[in-house]
């Protein structure tokens, strides 16, 4: 099953006019992964042009939603995928997005946290790294930690990982721009991933 979506935030008839191709091929990815309800979907839309393919998983009922977005100079493929809590598989969702991962190279993996679940996604984040991929972590859904009393020092997190992060509050699109800025920066770089 393939379908054409019309995605939030929405655009002019023009930017429309420029961006509704949605062929991906030859493109460098940029993978979206995380735990359910975090946010995956609207960063997508954030990091995308209007349009985008839904289909099956080949093989499987599992839906892939893949996008067009301009980081880093150059037009790159969005890959927002279902929601996963671990890479050792147990549910079809997270065999699908491990599969993805595995076959496809990704340029990046943008691993989405829960700002207020920090503690428990963070084993998914050491996976993801352990799997040799290109991880970007996304503290999302800060607004609501905030609210909560919780202090992330980003910094701190980002020297003990090694890898860059970057808070967010994807509704309201505070700390996108840092996040296009750094996918950009990897999307320049161009490294390809290995096999898991
Ligand atoms: N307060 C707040 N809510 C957010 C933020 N980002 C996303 N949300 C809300 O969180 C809910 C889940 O967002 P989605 O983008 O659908 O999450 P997802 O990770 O794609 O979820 P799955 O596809 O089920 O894995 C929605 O109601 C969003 O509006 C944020 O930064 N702050
Ligand atoms: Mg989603």
């Amino acid at each position: 099953m393939k379908l054409l979506t019309k995605l939030w935030p929405f655009k002019s008839e023009k930017s429309y006019q420029q961006d509704n191709s949605v062929d991906t091929h030859g493109l460098k990815k940029v993978v979206l992964v995380g735990s359910p309800n975090v946010g995956k979907s609207v960063i997508f839309n954030r990091l995308t042009s209007v349009y985008a393919t839904v289909s099956n998983y080949p093989g499987t009922t599992v839906m892939v939603t893949r996008g067009k977005g301009y980081l880093g100079g150059e037009h790159v493929e969005v890959v927002d995928t279902p929601g996963m809590y671990s890479l050792l598989p147990v549910t079809e969702e997270e065999t699908v997005t491990r599969r993805l991962l595995l076959s496809e190279h990704p340029e990046i993996v943008i691993h989405v946290v829960d700002a207020k679940n920090l503690s428990r996604t963070l084993p998914l984040t050491l996976q993801l790294l352990e799997a040799g991929l290109p991880v970007i972590l996304d503290v999302n859904i800060m607004d609501e930690a905030e609210r909560m009393g919780l202090r992330i020092n980003t910094e701190k997190l980002s020297k003990r990982l090694g890898i860059p992060v970057i808070a967010t509050v994807s509704t309201a699109g505070r700390g996108i721009k840092n996040l296009k800025k750094v996918v950009g920066e990897y999307v320049a770089a161009g490294i390809r991933t290995g096999s898991l």
